[in-house]
């Protein structure tokens, strides 16, 4: 800390808003595969309905081809997560170094990701491997992060440091890390985080709540904000948090938060440079201040950094418009998703709306988590390159971004490998 430089999330809630620019897309467009037309998917979750965003960004027509998984690392630096939320509490990640030594070989991979989740932790093979600490029915976060007791009755923080890269300094850092306190419990005080998480990846067609862009993922919890919701977030938390994600092997990051200020060689900059080099993308907020990040005496941070793994997100609202409030730029913002009136999951198990760029990111996160699902081996430049190919154009975002055009899920996973529904040409 002590970088006199402060971060705020970008949605409605207690935060700044942001807008974007827009540009000459310097798209890398690749050779695109015939389009395929699946069958839209209608999950069960009970405030479905209201989720207009997804059908906004025709996510049920890729959910045919595929739901997500939970190899997939999807880093989420923001507030924290609320990880016991019943919506969203398989889809936090575990770190694989930090299982207890004692308990390792008698887990069972019930759906042979090669990995211990939540999933996992909750399935019948698994019953009774850990205790329910927290007595809420289900094996979360909270649960895990609760003092080891070598009769089993506690969780799997043992003060020892599985080592999880070459330089972890993180101890017991089991479901992510807060950065902002410096300790291993990033739970979301706030409730932006835990907003943007459920726009990612909220647990799909499990009759409850919402649904996310993905229905199953691996959150790594990164908690860069203050506890207290006036508090932003510092320049070195940040790039800690970026550098971790990337660290651990998440092949995104998700961002919702923007500041006025950025250069090159600052400590967030060198960070997404890092996470570049390490094949992990980066998605932004464009800001919601209705300025043109082309402009640079308006240019919204770390969104309008020049570099090639960011990709900077503007709102729309539900008449497919650009938002009142977001950034736009012609060159230095890529694309747009719904951010106005979202309905996700909230702190303390609940759910609520919100509004911004904030909401408008996680959407783009989401998406580049399901195409890795069905193919992990695509690197961050295809990956970027294929979203961006397949945003669709329309009138009213023409000028807004490199694409002047609206994120859409399906045309990003056309092609990939997967179970297809349906198939005609468009
Ligand atoms: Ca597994
Ligand atoms: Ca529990
Ligand atoms: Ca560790
Ligand atoms: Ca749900």
């Amino acid at each position: 800390m002590g970088d006199g430089q402060t971060f705020e999330a970008c949605g409605d809630h207690g935060a700044r808003r942001d807008r974007g620019r827009s540009g000459a897309a310097v798209v890398e467009v690749e050779r695109l595969e015939p389009r395929e037309l699946w069958s839209a998917v209608v999950p069960n979750d009970t405030a479905y309905a209201q989720q207009w965003n997804l059908k906004g960004v025709n996510a049920p027509a890729a959910w045919a081809k595929g739901t997500g998984s939970a190899a997939v690392l999807v880093g989420h630096v923001d507030t924290g997560i609320d990880y016991t939320h019943p919506d969203l509490y398989k889809n936090v990640w575990i770190n694989q170094a930090e299982i207890p030594p004692a308990l390792k070989g008698k887990l069972k991979d019930t759906d042979g990701d090669k990995r211990i989740s939540f999933w996992d932790l909750n399935a019948t093979a698994n019953k009774g491997r850990v205790a329910d600490g927290n007595k809420n029915g289900y094996i979360d976060g909270g649960d895990l992060l609760a003092k080891w007791k070598p009769d089993g009755t506690g969780g799997w923080a043992d003060g020892i440091n599985g080592k999880n890269n070459p330089n972890d300094k993180y101890v017991d850092d089991i479901v992510g890390w807060d950065f902002a306190n410096n300790d291993n419990n990033p739970i979301d005080p706030d409730g932006h985080g835990t907003h943007t998480a459920g726009v990612i990846a909220a647990e799909g067609n499990n009759k409850r709540g919402v649904a996310g862009v993905v229905w199953k993922a691996s959150l790594v919890a990164l908690k860069v904000f203050g506890d207290s919701p006036t508090d932003g977030a510092t320049l070195t938390a940040i790039a800690a948090a970026i550098r971790y994600a990337a660290d651990v092997g998440a092949r995104v990051a998700n961002n919702s938060y923007s500041n006025g200020g950025g250069s090159v060689g600052d400590p967030i900059y060198n960070a997404v440079k890092y996470a570049n080099g390490k094949g992990m993308l980066t998605v932004f907020a464009a800001g919601n201040d209705t300025a043109d990040n082309d402009r640079s005496w308006l240019a919204s941070y770390p969104a309008s950094f020049d570099l090639p793994n960011i990709i900077s997100v503007a709102a729309t609202d539900k008449s497919g418009d650009l938002a009142a409030y977001t950034n736009y730029g012609r060159k230095s913002v890529d694309i747009a998703a719904p951010g106005t009136s979202v309905y996700s999951t909230w702190r303390g198990g609940t759910y609520r709306t919100d509004t911004g760029t904030s909401m408008a990111t996680p959407h783009v996160t989401g998406t580049i988590a399901l195409m890795l699902s069905l193919n992990p081996k695509l690197t961050a430049a295809q990956l970027k390159s294929r979203l961006l190919a397949g945003a669709d154009q329309t009138a009213k975002l023409v000028g807004s971004s490199t694409t002047g055009g609206i994120l859409n899920v399906a045309n990003a996973v056309n092609g990939l490998a997967g179970k297809r529904v349906a198939t005609a040409a468009r």
